[in-house]
């Protein structure tokens, strides 16, 4: 397995990224960040992600014929073994709201077999400490917010025999068992900030070929991010809560143009990337930093394409975007939500239809693919709304879409005004059933329509996603993957995609005996590997559903 190469035996912190995002291909950058700045700062870390099992063909051609607690009971496992191995003073686990009951359940696995100390952090555990401490419960510590400094300072405490007291951004329960929970501050200066830990996830999965780094465009590429934070206040997203308390801090914060070129230049050179994918919560807002970023790019003669998401009241400029698509840009992705301007203004998206129009229009003179993400199921949405979406889209014609629908997610605006009585702890997995494409629990349903959802969405895809396969790629694209390290990977790929469609289908039908004996040899591989990694399972095999909760990952692939 990819971390047996590992030379360090002993590690201070080990980071676990949870298993809903195993097949995501983006790597867990809250980790990798985290990793960097500890090891910078002294502190020794591993990280283990669910995907490193598959970094290995076997394993990964096994993994398609098990069931989805064997493979949540095999991560289980190597993480409990890991930690076994390399006694670390400290284990972190990272979590949104829909992978808190595994989180918990994971914890206490942890804890049991281990006893190591444990914190928690990420989106859930920033916008809800009081769900991780409590009398009885397996987690320590709750990081809030960004975990660079305060990890870092929570790490060191522990090695020398302290505990938390003084650290801020942390919660955790006091002697007399009442919970103590910090204020949430931002990172001030990220500048300085070392490269994410590349160097602890295994990176041929993560570079290897996919059409979800820029959607629908087949691409060996990576996400990388060149801020934080965004100053807008859209009401369905949860980023300006995470970024409240940033006091005198500027909400966004940038990194150094010249790191992340040479953030690039690593990924072409080590992992053979064609492209790049911009994940920041709102690029563009600055015209000189995108300047000054796409000039460098093309100074670097590495030819790498790219596609960016972005507001449509950003793009105004076609000389910019001219110098962007000069550099590489294939795509843009939107939110444009809605073609209705109440809609529009009902959740505080800040932009107009005449925005959206403008920039789409900009976009196709400058030869940039265009992807709208649309909302259904948005606050007191009327029948004549959607027919005003459907107008726009005929009128801006993208080059694809994405319909979702509106989820009042915690941590955002809309939760708080429209969702009662709130989600109790227990009813958190109700954000694990397919939230985003129908209306599954009562509390969820913010139209004052009652249409089909599910059918409106299939209308909306078909409708206007028709012509994206046939929509032309750049010749700039066509030149980079003729030359890629990964044209067998692409070949592969293109032709091999119909056969794993095949396989999904076929796996769908339980009580076949063809399937259960692919199923029987795919764990007798599973556990020949782990054999051959000399691991002594016995002492710490976990029940099949000691992950408990439904597994997500469908949606993440
Ligand atoms: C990229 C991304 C994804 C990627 C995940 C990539 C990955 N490997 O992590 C993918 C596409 C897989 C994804 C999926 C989903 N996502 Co998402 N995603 C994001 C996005 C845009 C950026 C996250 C990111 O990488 N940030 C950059 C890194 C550096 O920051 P970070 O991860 O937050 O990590 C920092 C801190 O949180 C903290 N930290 C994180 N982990 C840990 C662990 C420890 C131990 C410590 C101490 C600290 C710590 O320190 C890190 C460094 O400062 C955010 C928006 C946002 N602004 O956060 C939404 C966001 C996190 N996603 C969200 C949602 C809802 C989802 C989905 C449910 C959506 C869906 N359609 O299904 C799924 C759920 C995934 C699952 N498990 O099933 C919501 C979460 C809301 C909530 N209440 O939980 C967000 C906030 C967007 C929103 N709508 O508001 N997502
Ligand atoms: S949806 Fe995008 S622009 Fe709106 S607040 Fe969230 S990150 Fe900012």
């Amino acid at each position: 397995m990819a971390h047996t190469h590992l030379k360090e035996k002993y590690c201070d912190v080990i980071l676990i990224s949870p298993p809903a995002r195993r097949y995501s291909p983006y790597p867990p950058f809250g980790l990798l960040y985290l990793s960097s700045f500890l090891e910078e700062n002294g502190i020794s870390t591993r990280i283990i992600h669910s995907t490193m099992e598959l970094g290995n063909t076997t394993l990964y051609l096994a993994h398609r014929f098990i069931r989805r607690s064997e493979k949540n009971a095999f991560f289980c496992r190597v993480i409990i073994e890991e930690i076994l191995a390399r006694r670390p003073c400290l284990v972190g686990l990272s979590c949104y709201t829909v992978e808190y009951h595994w989180t918990i359940e994971m914890a206490r696995q942890i804890k049991e077999r281990t006893g190591v100390l444990i914190v928690v952090g990420g989106v859930h555990a920033t916008l809800k400490p009081e769900d991780f401490i409590f009398k009885g419960s397996p987690v320590d510590y709750v990081v809030l917010g960004e975990g660079e400094t305060p990890l870092a300072k929570l790490a060191h405490s522990i090695k020398d025999g302290h505990g938390p007291t003084g650290i801020e951004n942390i919660a955790y329960l006091s002697a007399d068992g009442s919970p103590v929970i910090g204020v949430c501050n931002v990172e001030r200066d990220i500048m300085s900030f070392p490269q994410p830990d590349y160097q602890k996830i295994d990176m041929r999965y993560f570079s290897k070929p996919s059409t979800r780094h820029i959607r629908n465009i087949l691409l060996s590429g990576v996400e990388i991010f060149t801020s934080r934070g965004c100053p807008y206040n859209c009401e369905f997203c949860a980023s300006n809560y995470l970024q409240q308390n940033s006091g005198n801090v500027p909400r966004v914060r940038y990194r150094d143009v010249n790191m992340v070129i040479e953030e690039l230049k690593y990924l072409a050179r080590e992992h053979g990337i064609d492209g790049f994918y911009i994940q920041d919560d709102c690029f563009l807002l600055s015209r000189e930093r995108v300047t000054e970023f796409c000039e460098k790019l093309v100074h670097t003669g590495l030819n790498l394409v790219w596609g960016a998401e972005t507001r449509v009241n950003l793009v105004n400029d076609q000389s910019l975007l001219q110098l962007m698509r000069k550099s590489g840009l294939l795509q843009l992705d939107f939110g444009v939500e809605s073609g209705s301007q109440a809609m529009l203004d009902g959740i505080g998206k800040g932009i107009t239809v005449e925005q959206i129009k403008r920039a789409f229009d900009l976009c196709k003179r400058s030869g940039i693919r265009t992807f709208a993400n649309i909302m259904l199921n948005l606050p007191h949405e009327r029948e004549k709304d959607i027919m005003l979406t459907e107008q726009l889209l005929d009128e801006i014609r993208p080059t694809m879409i994405s319909v979702m629908l509106t989820v009042p997610l915690l941590g955002t605006r809309i939760y708080e005004k429209y969702v009662t009585p709130k989600f109790t702890m227990s009813e958190y997995d109700i954000y694990n059933k397919n939230v985003f494409s129908e209306i599954s629990d009562k509390r969820f349903l913010l139209a004052d329509h009652d249409m089909d959802f599910k059918r409106l969405s299939k209308h909306f895809q078909v409708r206007y996603n028709k012509m994206a396969g046939k929509s032309r790629l750049s010749a700039l694209y066509w030149k980079k993957i003729g030359r890629s390290r990964h044209l067998l990977m692409y070949l592969l790929i293109i032709f091999l995609s119909p056969i794993d469609i095949v396989i999904g289908i076929f796996m769908r039908f339980d009580s076949s005996t063809l399937n259960n004996f692919f199923r029987r040899t795919a764990q007798r591989l599973l556990g020949a590997s782990e054999h051959s990694n000399n691991r002594n399972n016995s002492a710490i095999m976990v029940g099949e559903d000691c992950l408990g909760g439904e597994d997500n990952e469908k949606r993440t692939q």
